[in-house]
Protein backbone atom coordinates (compact mmCIF):
# COMPACT_ATOMS: atom_id res chain seq x y z
CA UNK A 1 0.00 0.00 0.00
CA UNK A 2 1.43 3.24 -0.61
CA UNK A 3 1.61 5.71 1.98
CA UNK A 4 2.60 9.74 2.75
CA UNK A 5 4.80 10.03 6.01
CA UNK A 6 5.42 13.07 8.32
CA UNK A 7 8.76 12.31 10.56
CA UNK A 8 9.17 14.34 14.23
CA UNK A 9 6.10 17.53 13.44
CA UNK A 10 7.63 19.53 16.56
CA UNK A 11 4.90 20.70 19.27
CA UNK A 12 5.11 22.05 22.53
CA UNK A 13 2.41 21.06 24.40
CA UNK A 14 0.59 19.87 27.97
CA UNK A 15 0.68 16.33 28.14
CA UNK A 16 1.75 14.42 30.96
CA UNK A 17 0.99 12.61 34.32
CA UNK A 18 2.65 15.02 36.47
CA UNK A 19 1.20 18.40 37.47
CA UNK A 20 4.49 20.27 36.45
CA UNK A 21 4.23 18.78 32.79
CA UNK A 22 0.94 20.15 32.50
CA UNK A 23 1.54 23.32 33.57
CA UNK A 24 5.00 23.88 32.22
CA UNK A 25 4.78 22.21 28.81
CA UNK A 26 7.54 20.51 26.88
CA UNK A 27 8.22 19.36 23.67
CA UNK A 28 6.78 16.39 21.41
CA UNK A 29 7.98 14.72 17.93
CA UNK A 30 4.96 13.30 16.49
CA UNK A 31 5.29 10.82 13.34
CA UNK A 32 2.25 9.59 10.93
CA UNK A 33 2.56 7.50 8.07
CA UNK A 34 -0.80 7.26 6.28
CA UNK A 35 -2.09 4.48 3.93
CA UNK A 36 -3.64 5.24 1.13
CA UNK A 37 -4.03 4.73 -2.61
CA UNK A 38 -2.13 7.97 -4.69
CA UNK A 39 -2.26 5.91 -8.10
CA UNK A 40 -5.01 8.19 -8.68
CA UNK A 41 -3.88 11.69 -7.59
CA UNK A 42 -0.01 10.51 -9.04
CA UNK A 43 -1.41 10.05 -12.65
CA UNK A 44 -3.26 13.26 -12.61
CA UNK A 45 -1.00 15.56 -10.52
CA UNK A 46 -4.41 16.59 -8.81
CA UNK A 47 -3.90 17.09 -4.82
CA UNK A 48 -7.98 16.83 -4.57
CA UNK A 49 -7.27 13.15 -5.29
CA UNK A 50 -5.03 12.74 -2.23
CA UNK A 51 -4.79 13.91 1.25
CA UNK A 52 -2.88 17.68 1.86
CA UNK A 53 0.18 16.67 4.02
CA UNK A 54 0.08 20.81 5.30
CA UNK A 55 -3.34 20.05 6.40
CA UNK A 56 -2.50 16.76 8.15
CA UNK A 57 0.36 18.70 10.14
CA UNK A 58 -1.68 21.59 11.38
CA UNK A 59 -4.76 19.10 12.45
CA UNK A 60 -2.45 17.12 14.71
CA UNK A 61 -0.84 20.64 15.98
CA UNK A 62 -4.35 21.57 16.74
CA UNK A 63 -5.11 18.60 18.46
CA UNK A 64 -1.85 18.70 20.87
CA UNK A 65 -2.20 22.29 21.39
CA UNK A 66 -6.14 22.47 22.16
CA UNK A 67 -5.95 19.25 24.73
CA UNK A 68 -4.17 18.28 28.00
CA UNK A 69 -3.96 14.79 27.95
CA UNK A 70 -2.30 12.29 30.75
CA UNK A 71 -0.91 9.55 28.62
CA UNK A 72 0.88 9.82 25.33
CA UNK A 73 -1.33 6.72 24.51
CA UNK A 74 -3.95 9.13 24.86
CA UNK A 75 -2.69 11.79 22.42
CA UNK A 76 -1.97 8.85 19.84
CA UNK A 77 -5.06 7.87 19.58
CA UNK A 78 -6.74 10.63 19.54
CA UNK A 79 -4.72 11.99 16.34
CA UNK A 80 -5.41 8.67 14.75
CA UNK A 81 -8.82 8.83 14.95
CA UNK A 82 -8.98 12.39 14.30
CA UNK A 83 -7.72 11.78 10.64
CA UNK A 84 -8.86 8.22 10.05
CA UNK A 85 -12.64 10.47 10.68
CA UNK A 86 -12.00 13.72 8.74
CA UNK A 87 -9.58 12.57 6.06
CA UNK A 88 -12.06 10.39 3.95
CA UNK A 89 -9.09 8.88 1.39
CA UNK A 90 -7.07 7.62 4.65
CA UNK A 91 -7.27 3.83 4.96
CA UNK A 92 -5.16 2.97 8.05
CA UNK A 93 -2.94 5.36 9.55
CA UNK A 94 -0.04 4.53 12.07
CA UNK A 95 1.54 7.28 14.65
CA UNK A 96 3.86 7.82 16.75
CA UNK A 97 4.32 10.32 19.67
CA UNK A 98 7.82 10.87 21.32
CA UNK A 99 8.29 12.38 24.54
CA UNK A 100 12.20 13.38 24.17
CA UNK A 101 12.21 15.76 27.52
CA UNK A 102 10.41 13.03 29.47
CA UNK A 103 10.74 14.20 33.13
CA UNK A 104 12.38 10.89 34.37
CA UNK A 105 15.94 12.15 35.97
CA UNK A 106 17.62 9.64 33.41
CA UNK A 107 19.05 10.48 30.26
CA UNK A 108 17.45 9.32 27.17
CA UNK A 109 16.86 9.87 23.96
CA UNK A 110 13.34 9.64 23.78
CA UNK A 111 10.11 7.64 25.40
CA UNK A 112 7.22 7.44 22.56
CA UNK A 113 3.92 5.11 21.72
CA UNK A 114 3.11 4.22 18.61
CA UNK A 115 -0.54 2.93 17.29
CA UNK A 116 -1.78 1.99 14.16
CA UNK A 117 -5.44 2.04 13.22
CA UNK A 118 -7.76 1.76 10.06
CA UNK A 119 -11.27 1.22 9.08
CA UNK A 120 -12.45 -2.42 9.48
CA UNK A 121 -14.65 -4.65 7.18
CA UNK A 122 -17.92 -5.67 8.80
CA UNK A 123 -20.70 -7.51 8.12
CA UNK A 124 -24.15 -7.67 10.82
CA UNK A 125 -27.14 -9.59 10.94
CA UNK A 126 -30.36 -7.92 11.88
CA UNK A 127 -33.65 -9.16 13.00
CA UNK A 128 -36.98 -8.33 14.53
CA UNK A 129 -40.28 -10.04 15.20
CA UNK A 130 -41.81 -7.97 17.15
CA UNK A 131 -44.11 -4.60 16.94
CA UNK A 132 -43.09 -2.46 13.50
CA UNK A 133 -39.90 -4.48 12.76
CA UNK A 134 -39.77 -2.37 9.24
CA UNK A 135 -39.15 0.23 11.61
CA UNK A 136 -36.67 -1.16 14.34
CA UNK A 137 -34.54 -2.26 11.58
CA UNK A 138 -34.51 1.05 9.69
CA UNK A 139 -34.11 3.17 13.01
CA UNK A 140 -30.73 0.68 14.24
CA UNK A 141 -29.16 1.30 10.67
CA UNK A 142 -30.02 4.81 10.76
CA UNK A 143 -27.90 5.28 14.31
CA UNK A 144 -25.52 3.46 12.42
CA UNK A 145 -24.99 5.73 10.04
CA UNK A 146 -24.72 8.58 12.48
CA UNK A 147 -21.83 7.11 14.20
CA UNK A 148 -18.79 8.81 13.17
CA UNK A 149 -16.79 5.73 13.73
CA UNK A 150 -18.76 3.92 11.20
CA UNK A 151 -18.66 4.48 7.18
CA UNK A 152 -19.99 3.31 4.05
CA UNK A 153 -22.79 1.90 5.78
CA UNK A 154 -24.94 -0.67 3.08
CA UNK A 155 -28.34 -3.06 4.32
CA UNK A 156 -29.15 -5.65 2.13
CA UNK A 157 -33.18 -5.48 1.49
CA UNK A 158 -35.30 -6.24 4.49
CA UNK A 159 -36.33 -9.59 4.13
CA UNK A 160 -39.79 -11.86 5.83
CA UNK A 161 -38.11 -15.37 7.35
CA UNK A 162 -39.76 -17.87 8.96
CA UNK A 163 -38.51 -18.49 12.94
CA UNK A 164 -35.56 -20.91 13.33
CA UNK A 165 -34.88 -23.14 16.36
CA UNK A 166 -37.55 -21.39 18.41
CA UNK A 167 -40.59 -21.85 16.08
CA UNK A 168 -43.84 -20.93 18.19
CA UNK A 169 -42.88 -17.01 17.56
CA UNK A 170 -43.94 -14.17 15.13
CA UNK A 171 -41.80 -14.17 11.42
CA UNK A 172 -38.95 -12.36 11.30
CA UNK A 173 -37.72 -9.51 9.32
CA UNK A 174 -34.23 -9.99 8.45
CA UNK A 175 -31.34 -8.04 6.59
CA UNK A 176 -27.54 -7.55 6.68
CA UNK A 177 -25.48 -4.42 6.68
CA UNK A 178 -21.96 -4.27 5.10
CA UNK A 179 -19.82 -1.30 6.63
CA UNK A 180 -16.35 -0.15 7.58
CA UNK A 181 -15.82 0.63 11.45
CA UNK A 182 -12.95 2.04 13.63
CA UNK A 183 -14.48 0.55 16.59
CA UNK A 184 -12.53 -2.59 18.10
CA UNK A 185 -14.73 -5.93 18.31
CA UNK A 186 -15.79 -5.40 22.09
CA UNK A 187 -16.07 -1.62 21.05
CA UNK A 188 -18.65 -2.83 18.50
CA UNK A 189 -20.81 -4.99 20.74
CA UNK A 190 -20.93 -2.39 22.86
CA UNK A 191 -22.28 -0.50 20.36
CA UNK A 192 -24.83 -2.55 19.12
CA UNK A 193 -26.11 -4.03 22.09
CA UNK A 194 -26.94 -0.14 23.33
CA UNK A 195 -28.73 -0.03 19.77
CA UNK A 196 -30.32 -3.44 20.90
CA UNK A 197 -31.14 -1.68 24.82
CA UNK A 198 -32.52 1.43 23.26
CA UNK A 199 -35.15 -0.49 21.05
CA UNK A 200 -36.23 -2.28 24.61
CA UNK A 201 -34.60 -5.57 23.56
CA UNK A 202 -35.32 -8.19 26.37
CA UNK A 203 -33.58 -10.97 27.00
CA UNK A 204 -36.03 -13.69 28.22
CA UNK A 205 -36.39 -16.97 26.02
CA UNK A 206 -32.95 -17.92 24.15
CA UNK A 207 -33.63 -17.05 20.45
CA UNK A 208 -37.47 -16.02 21.56
CA UNK A 209 -39.19 -13.12 20.09
CA UNK A 210 -37.40 -9.23 19.84
CA UNK A 211 -37.82 -5.93 18.97
CA UNK A 212 -34.54 -5.68 17.40
CA UNK A 213 -31.67 -8.10 17.31
CA UNK A 214 -27.96 -7.32 16.13
CA UNK A 215 -25.40 -9.88 15.61
CA UNK A 216 -21.73 -9.39 14.76
CA UNK A 217 -21.55 -12.17 11.31
CA UNK A 218 -17.74 -10.95 10.49
CA UNK A 219 -14.78 -8.76 10.85
CA UNK A 220 -11.95 -8.19 8.63
CA UNK A 221 -10.75 -11.69 8.61
CA UNK A 222 -11.11 -11.98 12.47
CA UNK A 223 -11.16 -15.07 14.26
CA UNK A 224 -11.55 -15.18 17.86
CA UNK A 225 -13.84 -16.33 20.44
CA UNK A 226 -14.37 -15.51 24.22
CA UNK A 227 -17.41 -15.20 26.93
CA UNK A 228 -19.00 -12.66 25.29
CA UNK A 229 -18.34 -12.87 21.66
CA UNK A 230 -17.32 -15.07 19.07
CA UNK A 231 -16.24 -13.92 15.24
CA UNK A 232 -17.09 -15.36 12.60
CA UNK A 233 -20.41 -15.82 13.94
CA UNK A 234 -20.54 -19.79 15.20
CA UNK A 235 -24.16 -20.03 13.49
CA UNK A 236 -23.83 -18.28 10.14
CA UNK A 237 -23.08 -21.04 8.07
CA UNK A 238 -26.59 -22.95 9.10
CA UNK A 239 -28.28 -19.69 8.83
CA UNK A 240 -30.53 -18.95 5.02
CA UNK A 241 -31.67 -15.53 6.73
CA UNK A 242 -28.15 -14.24 7.19
CA UNK A 243 -26.52 -16.16 4.21
CA UNK A 244 -29.24 -14.78 1.98
CA UNK A 245 -28.61 -11.08 2.53
CA UNK A 246 -25.63 -11.24 3.14
CA UNK A 247 -24.97 -12.48 -0.67
CA UNK A 248 -26.46 -9.88 -1.50
CA UNK A 249 -23.89 -7.46 -0.15
CA UNK A 250 -21.00 -9.44 -1.05
CA UNK A 251 -21.40 -13.40 -1.98
CA UNK A 252 -17.50 -13.08 -2.15
CA UNK A 253 -17.45 -12.79 1.80
CA UNK A 254 -15.08 -15.43 3.43
CA UNK A 255 -16.17 -17.00 6.41
CA UNK A 256 -12.03 -17.00 7.15
CA UNK A 257 -12.52 -19.74 10.34
CA UNK A 258 -14.53 -21.92 7.42
CA UNK A 259 -12.45 -20.56 4.73
CA UNK A 260 -15.80 -20.77 2.46
CA UNK A 261 -16.89 -17.76 0.88
CA UNK A 262 -20.72 -16.48 1.60
CA UNK A 263 -22.29 -17.80 -1.60
CA UNK A 264 -19.99 -21.42 -1.22
CA UNK A 265 -21.86 -21.77 2.49
CA UNK A 266 -25.24 -20.50 1.07
CA UNK A 267 -25.23 -23.78 -1.32
CA UNK A 268 -24.11 -25.88 1.11
CA UNK A 269 -26.48 -25.33 3.03
CA UNK A 270 -29.22 -28.29 3.45
CA UNK A 271 -31.50 -28.77 0.93
CA UNK A 272 -34.75 -28.90 3.48
CA UNK A 273 -33.40 -24.68 4.63
CA UNK A 274 -33.28 -23.65 0.72
N1 LIG B 1 -32.77 -15.12 15.13
C1 LIG B 1 -32.57 -16.02 16.06
C2 LIG B 1 -33.27 -17.29 16.09
N2 LIG B 1 -34.09 -17.51 14.96
N3 LIG B 1 -35.02 -16.88 12.92
C3 LIG B 1 -35.15 -15.99 11.93
N4 LIG B 1 -35.91 -16.29 10.87
N5 LIG B 1 -34.53 -14.78 11.97
C4 LIG B 1 -33.74 -14.44 13.02
O1 LIG B 1 -33.16 -13.32 13.04
C5 LIG B 1 -33.57 -15.38 14.07
C6 LIG B 1 -34.24 -16.60 13.97
C7 LIG B 1 -31.60 -15.77 17.14
O2 LIG B 1 -30.99 -14.61 17.01
MG1 LIG C 1 -29.13 -13.60 16.66
MG1 LIG D 1 -27.80 -11.53 19.15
Amino acid sequence: MDSINIKNLEIFSNHGVLKEENVLGQKFLISAEIFLDTQKAGKNDDINLSVDYSEICHTIKNIMENHTFKLIETAAEKIAQTLLTEFEKIDQITIEVKKPWAPILLPLEYVSVKSTRKWHTVYLSLGSNIGDKQKYLSDAIEKIRSSTLCKSVKSSDFTVTKPVGYTEQDDFLNCCVEMKTLLSPHDLLAFTSSIEAEAKRERKIHWGPRTLDIDIILYDDLIMSDDVLTIPHIEMANRKFVLDPLCQLNPYAINPALNMTAIELYKSLPEMLI
